[in-house]
């Protein structure tokens, strides 16, 4: 559950020419009415068709207002950066591997996108495998003015927080508890530490800037193949 600061995540990691790479699942069903002219003036939980979010989240057993999110991130950066080639079945791993989709500690995603109760991970320090990080937002994203914690379903750091900020539910208030804005911050952080995400070194360049956790990709991209498979699957699933 550690972002690693922006700034130095290339120079840190060079070319992941290895690793995993789960197979990209095909961009959602836009919403009707909804197309590359209007996403960026929606919320990204509006953008992907209604009855595929459901369909999907029965086949995936992914919540629905998670998958909303996730699927309108991808949709969203089809249009913003398509050269990315984020895809909806990624954001989905990383969802699970961080907060089990918003809910790690019994909570859950609300309606509006908000965490039932507020999630953040434990004080990056040094402990329990984590990188140390002094304290960068003096406790105003992360509420812990002695040190950096990470923040909500997607466990996004006060750093990465600062530089990619955005409200990707259009209600007025950026919030790191809230799925859709968080999910668009990640959208944003994976798709610069990488030219593409679309073959296995930049999706791995990507990944590993997200956590330089070895086993942290592999976690990712063997869920990310699992909602591909579920939601591919028509017969004999
Ligand atoms: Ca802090
Ligand atoms: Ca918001």
């Amino acid at each position: 559950m550690v972002l690693i600061l922006v700034s130095c995540s290339n120079a840190m990691f060079g070319q992941a020419s290895s690793g995993p790479f789960p197979k990209a699942a095909p961009l959602p069903a836009w919403a009707e009415g909804v197309d590359a002219q209007n996403a960026t003036s929606l919320s990204i939980a509006t953008l992907a068709s209604p009855e595929w979010v459901a369909s999907a989240a029965e086949k995936t057993g992914i919540p629905e207002r998670a998958l909303a999110a996730y699927a309108g991130g991808a949709l969203r950066l089809s249009v913003t950066n398509p050269e990315c080639g984020l895809t909806w079945n990624t954001l989905a791993g990383i969802g699970w591997v961080e907060s089990h989709h918003g809910t790690i500690f019994d909570g859950y995603i609300t309606d509006d996108g908000s965490m039932s109760e507020a999630v953040y991970g434990i004080t990056l320090d040094g402990d329990n495998g984590t990188i140390a990080m002094p304290d960068f937002d003096d406790g105003n994203f992360d509420l812990d003015p002695n040190g950096d914690r990470a923040v909500g379903p997607m466990q996004i750091i006060p750093p990465t927080w600062a530089a990619w900020h955005v409200d990707g539910n259009l209600d007025g208030v950026e919030d790191g508890q809230s799925i859709d804005d968080s999910v668009l911050v990640s959208s944003g952080y994976l798709c610069y530490n990488s030219d593409t995400m679309a073959n296995r070194a930049g999706w791995n360049q990507s990944i590993r800037a997200y956590n330089d956790v070895p086993i942290y990709a592999i976690d990712v991209a063997a869920k990310a193949d699992e909602y591909e498979r579920a939601t591919a699957c028509t017969i004999f699933c």
